[in-house]
Formats: structure tokens, sequence, C-alpha cells
């Protein structure tokens, strides 16, 4: 038999929090980042090297899977987690969020969203019952409510409308969740920029008593202050003893100043998407190796990396696969970008387990300001 989901609490420096979440697929170290794997695979890497970077969560999306190759399909195959050759946990997220940003013709009612596929064009609707469905066919571990997300700035009336939406959908959601043993469905808190909605919202999910509670609609176009002050707002009315997930976040700084308030869990396609694109974070902070400058350094990303990517190959190499436009600079920036999250979570566990997490913010603030010339 399963173990039941489970967030257990370790240690704690000020707000920061060290913990242990376990699934049907494993056990999650929060502070976690987790890798963005929208239609089943980390763009231009293999499950075994992202597992090698100290992943332990692998994200994907309601929208994408169930248009291509569809939900059902990936239920005949054995579901996600065999299908994606992703053994450990995997959390999806609700699809509300991705019909905004990429399908055509959206309309939004009380009953669900109904849109146009960006791949061809098809009809569909999603509701609360059928992304969690949805989720159930794909057999993730940890599964999103369907929530409406509204981009900042934005008027108060709409944030309003979306928060409350978002909140019968949270009822919804949980009423079609069907997860067994070591599964959960978590809520998102909407509401904006505004205080007042964001803790209406956190209070009437915390009634309806989730395993674990998201913090959406943030990083969609405010200042990182702005939602950092909301983070400070929305946080103290969740439960201690319950994971929180900041979604779509973020820059390195955005979640050590994230962790620093309270917050457990992270997805970003940061660091897969700038890899893509030729960009490389470090420790020494973000370098672009298109740039010209990289031509003849001989020197790795980072020496004392423990990611083959970031320590066996020279810049010039990288640039010059970069310029040549070669599938390989994808993957090792990709690569060496999700070991570099992977640390920074790493040593922020580490350092909240030793008490010196302001320390260690301080220090990785400095190396990245300082570059490494
Ligand atoms: N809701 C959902 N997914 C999301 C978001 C949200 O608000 C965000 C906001 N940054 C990213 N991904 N369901």
């Amino acid at each position: 038999m399963t173990e039941p989901f489970s967030f257990t609490l370790h240690a704690r420096d000020g707000a920061a929090r060290r913990g242990t979440i376990r699934t049907a697929h494993g056990e999650v170290a929060t502070p976690a980042f987790m890798a963005v794997g929208t239609a089943g695979t980390v763009k231009a890497m293999q499950m075994r090297d992202v597992r090698e970077t100290g992943t332990d969560v692998v994200l994907g999306n309601t929208y994408h899977l169930m248009l291509r190759p569809g939900a059902e399909q990936v239920a005949k195959l054995g579901g996600l987690h065999k299908f994606a050759g992703w053994p450990h946990t995997m959390l999806t997220d609700s699809g509300g969020f991705q019909v905004m940003s990429l399908a055509k013709l959206r309309k939004v009612t009380e009953q669900g969203v109904a849109f146009q596929s960006h791949i061809d064009g098809s009809r569909h609707m999603l509701t609360p019952e059928r992304s969690m469905e949805i989720q159930g066919l794909l057999g993730s571990d940890i599964q999103m409510q369907f929530d409406e997300c509204v981009s900042l700035p934005n008027s108060r009336d709409e944030i309003d409308r979306a928060m409350r939406l978002s909140l019968r959908w949270a009822e919804r959601s949980k009423a079609a969740f069907r997860g067994g043993d070591g599964q959960a469905v978590f809520a998102i808190v909407q509401g904006g920029d505004q205080t007042d909605l964001r803790r209406e919202s956190a209070r009437e999910l915390v009634a309806m008593n989730f395993p674990g509670y998201a913090i959406g609609g943030l990083a969609v176009g405010e200042p990182q202050d702005v939602m950092l002050r909301v983070l400070e707002d929305t946080l103290p009315d969740l439960p201690q003893d319950r994971p929180r997930y900041l979604m779509g976040v973020g820059t390195p700084d955005d979640m050590l100043q994230s962790v620093a308030r309270g917050i457990d869990m992270f997805d970003c396609v940061m660091p897969t998407r700038a890899g893509r694109h030729g960009l490389a974070y470090t420790r020494y902070g973000r370098i672009n190796l298109k740039n010209a400058r990289h031509a003849d350094d001989p020197r790795p990303l980072d020496p004392e990396s423990t990611c083959p990517a970031a320590r066996d190959y020279s810049r010039a190499y990288l640039h010059h696969l970069v310029r040549s436009g070669e599938i390989l600079a994808m993957t090792l920036l990709t690569w060496s970008n999700i070991a570099y999250y992977q640390s920074l979570m790493r040593g922020a566990r580490e350092a909240i387990e030793a008490g010196r997490y302001a320390d260690y913010v301080a220090d990785a603030r400095a190396c990245w300001e300082r570059g490494d010339v």
C-alpha cells in the first residue's frame, strides 16, 4: 500500500522553511525548484540528466497534453510517469493559465473555458471537472485546481471577478479530484495585487482544507516588490503545515526572496527557455553566450559545478555552438541552467537548516553582482 501524501517541516529560519513532501512517487526536498516539462519532456533534456541535477519534480501541462497526444492516449500507455520516463514525482498544472496565454478565441463562463487549439484550431472545453479528469488520466501526484489568472496591472473589478470564479472552481475541482494514496490536489490563491482580495481568497481556500496551496496570478507583469508584498500579505493566512507553491516564478533572486517569505515550491520556464536562447544562469550571474567576448574564453561556465555541461565545456565552445545554431547548445545550456537552479535550492535548504539563510542570500547576490572577471 502506498503512503498518504504528506508534508513534514524539519527546520525554520525566520519565515524560511525546510521540509519534505512525500508522494506516491517519492520524496521532494523543499524549498524545491520543479523543472518544466510541458509536453511530457523537459525540452532538449533526457530525464536521466534532469534527475542527476537534483530535480525531484517534473511539471506537466493539462492544456498541452490534452491536445497532443490526448489524456486518454497517455492513460492507455500507462500514465505520464511511464510515458515520459520520469518515475519520480509529477505535478500537473490545470490548463486555465495556458489556455489564456496560448489558445485562440477563448470564452470564459461560469462553467469553464471554451477555446480553440493553438495547434490545429480544433474546439475544446475545459471545466474544473474535465481538468481534474485529465490530470487523473495523466496520473500526476500533485494536481492543481482549475483557476483563472488575470494579468497585471488590471482593474479591481476584473481581479475580484476572476478571484471569486477561481474560489467556486476550487470547490468543484476538490469535489472532482479522484486521487488515491500519495496524490493531492492543491488550491490556487488569486486576487492580483489587491491585499484584501488575496487575503479573502486565502481564507476561503483554507476553509476548504486543501493539502497544499499555490499562489497564482503573480509574475504576470508586476514589479518584484509588488510580488513580494503580496506574498507578505498572503502567506500568514496559509497553514504552516501545508506546502506553499509560487507558480511560474522566477529568477534566482525572485526565488531566494520568496523562500525568505515562506515559499516551498517553484516552477519556471526561465532556465529551460533561456538555455535554448544562448543564456546561462550561473553562480556569477547571467551570461549571454552569443556575445563575442566569449569567443576566446577557455574557461568553463563554472569549474566547481557538479554538472558536466557547466564544468567540462569551454565558454568558447559553447559560444561557437550557440552562434552555429547547433542543437547541442540547447541541451548543454538547459542542463547547466537546471543544475544551477537546483544547486541554488540545495544551498538554500542547507542554509535554512544551519540557521544562516540571510547570509546565504547576501553571498549569492554578491557573487552574481561581482561576476567572475
Ligand atoms: N495559475 C495556474 N498556473 C499558473 C499560474 C496561475 O496563476 C501562473 C502565474 N504566474 C503560472 N502558472 N493554474
